[in-house]
């Protein structure tokens, strides 16, 4: 039908996106000292295969690039955005109220309150306008929400996460504390 038709050419335009190496995960963050975190998400997506940009994104300093980065997100190819915050963190929430490309929210831990802050102001999220929220600092899996939100669609991504997993069970089951040697 119809609709399957327009589907599968949305599919091959974004499926060349991530062959060319063109960004599909948005990582913003609402400061620059919010990378030593938000890089972490960057060498995931990066072990996997997956362009993505990293940029900051103020929802207090920049609002405005905040509404212009969210209104132009899908058209550009972006299909995930991995948002990280800090205290006041407004930033994952105000992107979920103007995109509806899935958001996820990462807390960044704070000198005064350790990140509880952070975390509060991200998963308390209205009905309606969801982000999905990982541990304070949990920038890595942002990046492997991302990468299975994205795993539904390119089979690639999907054999690159089971990889990235199998890898990692061998890793337990291979050292010294699992084998009790
Ligand atoms: C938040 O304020 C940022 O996300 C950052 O975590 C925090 C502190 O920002 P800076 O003062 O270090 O720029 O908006």
């Amino acid at each position: 039908n119809g609709t399957g038709r327009k589907s599968s050419r949305h599919q091959s335009k974004t499926g060349r996106r991530l062959q060319e190496g063109k960004p599909v995960v948005g990582v913003l963050g609402g400061s620059k000292s919010d990378f030593p975190v938000l890089e972490k998400a960057g060498g995931i997506l990066a072990e996997l295969e997956i362009p993505y940009e990293l940029l900051v994104v103020s929802a207090h300093r920049t609002p405005d690039r905040l509404f212009e980065y969210a209104t132009a997100a899908a058209h550009r190819g972006i299909e995930v955005i991995i948002a990280g915050a800090g205290g006041a963190a407004h930033l994952p929430g105000m992107l979920a109220a103007k995109t509806h490309l899935p958001v996820i929210g990462v807390p960044i831990p704070t000198e005064h309150l350790r990140g509880l802050d952070s975390l509060l102001s991200i998963v308390q999220m209205p009905k309606g306008v969801p982000v999905a929220t990982v541990a304070i600092g949990g920038a890595e899996n942002a990046a492997l929400l991302a990468a299975q939100i994205l795993a539904g669609r390119y089979p690639e991504v999907a054999e690159r996460v089971k990889t990235f997993r199998t890898a990692q069970t061998d890793s337990v089951l291979n050292s010294p504390e699992a084998r009790g040697t």
